[in-house]
Formats: C-alpha cells, structure tokens, sequence
C-alpha cells in the first residue's frame, strides 16, 4: 500500500510531509493556481477541536431520548465504542419500532470531505436504507432555487455547469463578459469530489489579452480580479436591472424575434409584463434607477453593447440564494435569449462562473466509481433549507413545486459530514428545532458547533486517516488518496462505525456485502473500468501512480445542441423549449413565483422599511480563506481572524459615521440574533453594505440561551430561514439587513475550537 504522500480535498490535490501523526507541511500537486485554503490542511489531524472518544450527552445519558433545551449546554461522557454501538443501535431501533422509519431524519446535507468511498453521505444513506430508510432532503443549500427553477425553464439545472461554455470557447469568442454576482476568483477553487486544476484566472486574463471586457454588477470590486468596468447596485436589484436592460432591446428593436420564436415559448406573455402593458409600469431604465441605482443611460448603453457583441451573461449562484432567488436565473436566461445568442460560441448565459470550479471546465467523458447508496422506502422529504420549519411544524402542510407536502414527526436527526450551525439561517431558530426532537446524532472529526448540540457523538477520521480515491465530473484526474497517517485516538471511519451498527441490528451483511474498505475501493473501481469503453490500468498500477487521467470533452458551448437542432435536441420542459413564460408555474398560483420572471421587492434590502432599523446589507457570502467551515481552526483562517472574531469588511464611510477603525471589535445586530466581528475597512466594497463571510464556528456567549450573541462571528445569527418562495424553498442565506455598533468593553474570548467538558459517569461503559 506505500504510495506517494499525496492526496487529494475539494479544493485541490497537494503533497504532504507528515510528522508525528500529522500534516506537518503542504505543497500543491498538478495545478498552476493553488488554493490557499491548503494552508489550513498543517496540524488538522491533531487539532484540539478533534473529537477524540466516542461521546454521549450526559443528560441524554442519565434520562434517556426526548426533547430537551440542554443541547448545546450539557457536558459529555466518554463511552467506549461497544456501549456507543449498543446505545445507538438500541435508539434507532426504539424510533423506528415506535414511530417508523419516517421518523428519522437522514437527509445530512454537507460537504464533508473528497473521496469517492468514505463520502460521509453515501456511507449515512446506505446505512439507513439497510435499516428502513429516512425522511430525506431534495436539492442543496447551493442551488436550493436553481434546482427546482431551472428543470421547468431549460429542462436541466445539473448540465447547466456540467456542460458548460468551456473557458477556452468564452477566451476565445466572446466580446463582452457582463457578470451578475462577478467572477469571483476565491470561489473558483472549490469543486464536490475535488479537483486539480483551476484554470480562472489564466483564463480571463487570456480573454482581456484578445480584446473582451468585463461588466460586474457586484456590491464587492474584488468579486472580479483586475480590470473590469464596475457598477455596484443596491444587493438583491439584479432581476430590476435586467429587466431595464430587456426593455432597451425590446423597444429599440435590438432583440433576435427568430431566436425567440425557434426555441423559447412565451416571449409575449413576458413582454406584456416587460412593455407595462397590464400594469401599466414599463420595466425601463428609468424605472429601475431608483431600484437598483444604476443611472439609466449607463443601462441603455450597456444594453446596445451587449447587442452588439458576442456577450456572455452570467449570473453567479449567490443570486439565487436569496428571497425570490428563482428570478434572477430564470430572467438571465430570458436576457440571453432575448440578445439571441445562446448556443453560440462564447454568447448566450451562464450559470456560476466565479461560484464554483466546475463552470467552464471540460466533462468527463465517463462517469465516476461511487458507492450504491440503495433504495429508500421511505417517500417523504422536504427541500432541503426547510428543516427548522419541519423540526417545529410536524404535520403542517406547504406548497412545494406544485406538491402539497406534509412535515414529519421527526424523533431522531442523523448528521453525517455537514454542519447545520454553518450551513442553516437562523441559528437562534435551529436550536430551537433542534430541541424538540428526541435523539441528534453526529459523526465528525471534530468537535463543531452540530457535535456540541448532538447526544450521541461518533469520531469519524479526516480523509487523510484511510485510503480512498477520488475525483470529480468536470476534472480530468481520478486521484488516489493513500492515508498519511493512522486514525487519531479513537476515531474511526464512517464505514467501520455503520457497519458495526449494521452487524448489531442484524443487517452487517446487506451493509457491508462482505467487503473492507479497503476490498470496497478495488471493487468500486474494478466494476467501475469493466463498464468503460476505454482501457484503464488495474487498480494497483493505478494505486502505485497516484493519479490516472481520463478524458474529458473539451470545446463545449452550452445548448450547442439544442441550436443546431432543436427537434432531436429538445429541452426536457412541456414545450421542449426555453420556458419564458411557464404554463405549469403560472398554474400554481403561487403569489411569489409568477410564471414569467418578474421583480418582486425583497423583505431584507436597502429600500425596504425594515432599513429604517437596520441600515446595512449584510453579504454572507463564501469564505475566501477556508471551504465553508471545514478546519476554521486552520492557519490561513486563523490568520485573517481580527482579535479572535470573523473580519467584517465595511466602507470607510459606514466606518466612519460609526466611529469605527480597522481592528474594532463590532456588534452586528438584528432582531433575529447577534455576533460579534472584527473591523477591516476596505472602499471596495459598496457603501451601505458590510461583508461577514459564513464560515465562523458558532460560539454562543452563553450556550444554555438560543438567543446568546455569537462572540465568534457567524452571520447565520442574523439570516432569515424562510425560503426563496413557495416554488422552492430554497436557501435565502445571502444577504440580511443589520446594524453595527462598536463592542464595548472587554470582548469575551472566542472558545470556538475548545471540546466541550468531557466527565467520566459511573454508570457510563
Ligand atoms: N448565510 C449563508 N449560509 C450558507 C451559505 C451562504 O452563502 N450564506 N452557503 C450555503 C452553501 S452554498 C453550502 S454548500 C453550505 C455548506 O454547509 P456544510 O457542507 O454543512 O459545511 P461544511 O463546513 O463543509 O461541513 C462539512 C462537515 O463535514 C465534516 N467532515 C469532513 N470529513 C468528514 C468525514 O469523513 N466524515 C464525517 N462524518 N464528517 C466529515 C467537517 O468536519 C464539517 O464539519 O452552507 C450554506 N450556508
Ligand atoms: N473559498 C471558497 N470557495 C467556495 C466555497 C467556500 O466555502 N469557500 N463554497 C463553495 C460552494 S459550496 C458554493 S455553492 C459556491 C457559492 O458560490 P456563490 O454563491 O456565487 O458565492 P458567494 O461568495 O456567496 O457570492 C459571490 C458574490 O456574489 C456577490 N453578491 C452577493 N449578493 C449580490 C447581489 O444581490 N447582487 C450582485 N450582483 N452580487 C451579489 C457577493 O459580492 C459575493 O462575493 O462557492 C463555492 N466556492
Ligand atoms: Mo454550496
């Protein structure tokens, strides 16, 4: 099993030293644009926030299952792993014997770590289909709107990123980039599975090299690196903004009518809308000046440009992650086709450049080795970011996507390789959701926030502790990912704990087939290359290599296909077109989702009453110095920590009617909840707004008060969790209105990383 110490995370592969048991120095393999997110991988196997025994709530301990305020505040007991094994086995069987399988939440949404085998979802789902099943979770805090939205208006929502414009066609063709959300650099880093090369940057500055420009409507400069032509509208006015650029082509004749009439359904139902022709308000430059603040010439402008050129009109994922976040895409596409481009070369839309590593790069053309995850007999779910609703609302009903769903009565919550204290709004919220259910189990490497609040805590190895592989659909490596070093104190990995749990409840065999991991991994990757039409290496050549590359599909420009022939080629929608106005949306009758992309004023803007208290648009967006809030405790988060707390970027003159300077310590408030952040003072970003990255492990001043400030700096304090619309209820997490004052006093220490209190119980195994 010796190979090179190499390995691979979702943010890039690297090469490790290793001393005493852990990553002792990192150095970037096959890429050209590094991460710096590798810095936080030095010292994270021993870090002190690693849960190291198998743990139990003590109060959970002492008066068994049932909802309980104390989570979160209580003390843990060591256990040994035989007496977790039983306690857990006894529970889940108890719950399912009760209430059913429908009782268990499993959907565990988060990223957890690369790795095709021990990919923590995979190991959670297939062990709870060999137990029953689960209720589940559809679609991602990521593309909660988009997933749901962009089925009904292109037929795909996956293929949008999947077979994307490759960079090379938009270096190569396109004239004009205009860039809603920007191109932000920090994110192209990052993709699910891993990935190992990041070819942004070199790209657009190739593109610029040629001629093209760049627009960014972004309330941050820095969301496109190097020169672009920068407008900085109020956050959340993107669809006001696109619509008056619409308007331009629609009444100065600049609209491509056969584009529209070849391959879209429903232009006029839009256009009535677009023209003011019901409601008597014409979607104009000028009506969306007072919006959004762009004047209206720049926008007349900018719309005969974009007409006049190749353009390529993105809209990152951040658009959609906010209320009515359906719109902005749906009305990019609308945009796209107005100008009669999309198909083309470098023209027409697309959908998170600058979100994620995977747009612009080429496809396998293969698929990947994953571990079969089984059948779920259970058939109930909710969208994903509705969990506190679900948690709070057993056997309430809601609209969704044209359904009407009934909650569960959830008793257990299984969470496997996410953080729910990171990824869900309203945190003050969350525990209160939390609270009501009988069990919360957890597996992670580390004590987070979701550990601290569960009763039942299983310490899972860091992919760096076990042997895997891994690779993702849009990179041309598949990477072996020997383990560096052996599992830290009692931390086993995800596998070995369920199939444990598995072999106690009597369902070993149907778990594992028989199989160790390490008889998995040369069994997933041997069926894997029998389907391949090409020749692969054996596992052990393979193994011995380190890596083995495979082939992509380069040159693709998305719906290509669907141009040149639209009848072979139709889209996956009811008229095999692309949906502008939707018959079945409209049918739904739901009052914040029409069925043509419309502007709808969102409840947490700048021209909003709510303003009045709270006068700041808080960005919750993605970190740049860490994936999400994996390894926080890391050096290159560490470093841009301001006295312990979060840094939050703020304009000098928001500074500066608050007497505030770099290196404050801010409270950062709402009537949802607070936290504490420390003060960088930057004029690139816009005024009226400040930037508080998600990311910052949840570290309540008083852990037993749901209400607690956070003193560490996590914006999910302050977010709403109430869902983009009935359509999809997805994920509003990006944007809140806040106010921000100066902390006074001594701050209280950040005790984020510490473990929780661990006493030993007599009566504990
Ligand atoms: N306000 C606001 N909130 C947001 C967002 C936003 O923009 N604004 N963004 C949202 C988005 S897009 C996303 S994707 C989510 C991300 O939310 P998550 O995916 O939940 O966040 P992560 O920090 O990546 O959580 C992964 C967890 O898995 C653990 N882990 C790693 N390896 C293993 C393993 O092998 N086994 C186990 N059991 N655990 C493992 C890590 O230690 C970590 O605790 O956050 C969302 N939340
Ligand atoms: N370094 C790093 N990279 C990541 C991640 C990470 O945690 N760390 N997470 C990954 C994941 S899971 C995902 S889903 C993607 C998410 O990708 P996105 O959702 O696109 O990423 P964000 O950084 O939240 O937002 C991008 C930019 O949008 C801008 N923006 C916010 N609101 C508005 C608005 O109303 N209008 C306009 N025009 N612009 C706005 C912000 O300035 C922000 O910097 O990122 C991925 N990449
Ligand atoms: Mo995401």
């Amino acid at each position: 099993m010796a190979a090179a110490k190499t390995s691979l995370t979702h943010w890039g592969a690297f090469r490790a030293r290793v001393a005493d048991g852990d990553i002792a120095a990192v150095a970037p393999v096959h890429t050209s644009d590094p991460s710096p997110l590798l810095g936080n991988l030095v010292g994270s196997v021993r870090h002190r926030s690693r849960v190291t025994t198998p743990a139990v709530r003590r109060g959970w301990l002492r008066d068994g299952p049932g909802p309980t305020d104390r989570r979160g505040a209580d003390e843990f007991v060591p256990v040994s792993w035989d007496y977790l094994t039983e306690l857990l086995a006894d529970e889940l069987r108890r719950v399912i014997d009760t209430h059913g399988n429908e009782a268990i939440y499993g959907g565990s949404y988060g990223w957890a770590s690369a790795g095709r085998f021990h990919h923590a979802q995979s190991q959670v789902h297939r062990f709870l289909n060999c137990i029953g099943g689960y209720t589940f979770s559809r679609h991602s805090y990521s593309l909660g709107a988009t997933g749901v939205i962009m089925p009904r208006v292109v037929g795909t929502h996956d293929n949008l990123f999947k077979r994307s414009t490759e960079w090379q066609v938009i270096v190569e063709n396109t004239d004009l980039l205009v860039c809603f959300g920007g191109l932000a650099l920090k994110n192209t880093a990052v993709n699910d599975g891993g990935t190992t090369a990041h070819p942004a940057r070199d790209a657009l500055q190739r593109f610029r090299a040629r001629g093209g420009r760049i627009v960014s409507f972004s309330p941050l400069r820095d969301d496109v690196d190097g020169e672009c032509e920068w407008y900085a509208p109020i956050p959340g006015t993107d669809v006001a903004i696109m619509l008056a650029l619409a308007h331009v082509l629609a009444t100065e004749g600049l609209l491509d009518r056969d584009f529209l009439d070849t391959y879209c359904t429903g232009y006029d139902r839009f256009e009535r809308y677009l023209l003011g022709r019901d409601d008597g308000v014409p979607k104009s430059p000028g009506w969306a000046e007072p919006i959004c603040g762009v004047p209206a010439d720049d926008l007349v402008r900018l719309a005969r440009r974009m007409a006049a050129g190749r353009t390529l009109v993105t809209v990152s994922w951040s658009l959609q992650r906010t209320r009515y976040g359906e719109q902005a895409p749906w009305m990019g596409v609308t945009l796209a086709a107005m100008l009669g481009q999309i198909g083309l070369p470098g023209g027409g839309f697309g959908h998170g450049y600058g979100s994620m590593n995977e747009p612009g790069l080429a496809p396998l053309r293969c698929r990947l080795p994953s571990l079969p995850q089984g059948v779920n007999p259970v058939r109930t779910f909710i969208p994903v970011a509705a969990i506190s609703d679900m948690l709070l609302r057993p056997g309430e009903q809601f609209d969704y996507n044209g359904l009407r769903l009934t909650y569960p009565d959830i008793r257990l919550v299984y969470w496997a390789g996410g953080n729910p204290f990171h990824h869900h709004q309203n945190i003050p919220r969350l525990r209160r959701a939390l609270a009501r259910v009988d069990t919360v189990v957890v597996h992670d490497p580390y004590w987070t926030p979701m550990a601290k609040h569960a009763d039942i805590v299983v310490p899972s190895t860091t992919a760096y502790e076990r042997d895997d592989f891994s690779g993702s659909h849009t990179d041309p490596l598949l990477v072996a990912m020997p383990a560096l070093t052996e599992p830290y104190a009692q931390a086993r990995d995800d596998y070995s704990t369920f199939a444990a749990l598995a072999e106690r409840m009597g369902v070993g065999e149907r778990f594992t087939e028989g199989r160790t991991a390490w008889q998995w991994l040369r069994h997933l990757y041997r069926t894997w290359a029998e389907q391949l039409d090409f020749e692969v290496p054996t596992f052990d050549e393979f193994w011995r290599r380190g890596h083995l590359r495979l082939p992509t599909q380069t040159g693709l420009t998305l719906f290509a296909d669907f141009r040149a022939d639209p009848q072979r080629h139709r889209l996956n929608t009811p008229s095999g077109r692309i949906e502008i106005f939707s018959a079945d949306i409209d049918g739904f009758g739901y009052p914040d989702c029409a069925g043509h992309p419309k502007w709808y004023e969102p409840p947490e803007w700048l021209r909003g009453p709510r303003a009045a208290r709270y006068p700041l648009v808080l960005l919750a967006n993605q970190p740049a110095t860490r994936l999400h809030s994996q390894l926080d405790g890391g050096a290159t988060s560490q470093a841009s920590k301001v006295q312990g707390r979060e840094p939050m970027r703020m304009n000098p003159k928001d500074a500066a009617v608050r007497g505030l300077v770099d290196g404050d310590v801010v409270r950062v408030f709402n009537d949802r909840g607070a936290c504490l952040a420390g003060v960088v003072i930057d004029e690139r970003v816009r005024e009226n707004v400040v930037q508080l990255s998600t990311g910052a492990w949840y570290d309540p001043a008083d852990p037993a008060d749901p209400d607690a400030m956070c003193v560490h700096g996590n914006p999910n304090v302050l977010t709403d969790d109430s869902g983009t619309s009935s359509l999809a209820h997805g994920c509003t997490g990006a944007h809140t209105l806040v106010q921000v004052e100066k902390f006074v006093g001594e701050p209280p220490p950040v005790r984020a990383h510490e473990p929780p209190v661990l006493v030993s119980e007599p009566d504990a195994r």
